[in-house]
């Protein structure tokens, strides 16, 4: 009996860690950096690649080796031409598609003052939008959402998950939702 005990606990656990496994293979941590001077927050038109055709804050995927922070900093040198100073942490939303084992797990940071002249580059077009007209129609559906958060200076943890993984020709739509404020992450 006491054999079959230990049997179950390894077999449940090696199970449990190639189910882990799994999650973390299909899970990929990227940043979004909204750089918001009130009453102005500066965007990047998506030329190419996920999510081309929207307007974004900037970033993309955490490289091996860095920070979460760091990769922030270096996607928003690498797509805008700017050195941003200070960055603080204002989200981290879960972003899933249907048929798709997919986890995107996106931390969004604001950051006020930078050094340079926003300058396009291959990925991405910057332009200065006022708060009252953020161009919310030609961006990700989940941004009308959390972006009042943002500019409230909330911190927020979310979740979305659309209906298919989307291309700028076809919108996806949110088919699940949950945004929360919180505290600290
Ligand atoms: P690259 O794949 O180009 O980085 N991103 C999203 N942003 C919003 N607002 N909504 C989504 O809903 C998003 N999915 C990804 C994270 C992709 C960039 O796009 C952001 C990155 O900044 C699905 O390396």
């Amino acid at each position: 009996m006491i054999h079959v005990g230990v049997d179950l606990a390894r077999s449940t656990k090696s199970a449990m860690e190639r189910e882990n496994n799994k999650k973390a293979i299909n899970r990929k941590i990227l940043t979004l950096c909204v750089i918001y001077q009130r009453p102005r927050v500066l965007l990047g038109m998506k030329k190419k690649g996920f999510g081309a055709g929207r307007w974004n804050g900037f970033g993309g995927k955490v490289e091996e080796g860095e920070s979460i922070e760091e990769a922030a900093v270096r996607e928003v040198r690498e797509e805008a031409g700017i050195e941003v100073s200070s960055i603080r942490k204002a989200g981290i939303i879960e972003f899933t598609f249907e048929n798709d084992p997919k986890v995107l797990e996106v931390h969004i940071f604001k950051c006020g003052s930078f050094m340079g002249e926003p300058t396009e580059s291959e990925e991405m077009r910057p332009q200065w939008f006022h708060i009252d007209e953020i161009p919310f129609k030609e961006m990700w559906s989940d941004d009308i959402y959390w972006f009042p958060l943002f500019f409230k200076g909330k911190r927020f943890k979310g979740r979305f998950r659309f209906d298919k993984p989307s291309t700028a020709e076809y919108a996806a739509k949110i088919i699940e939702s949950e945004l929360i404020e919180v505290e600290d992450f």
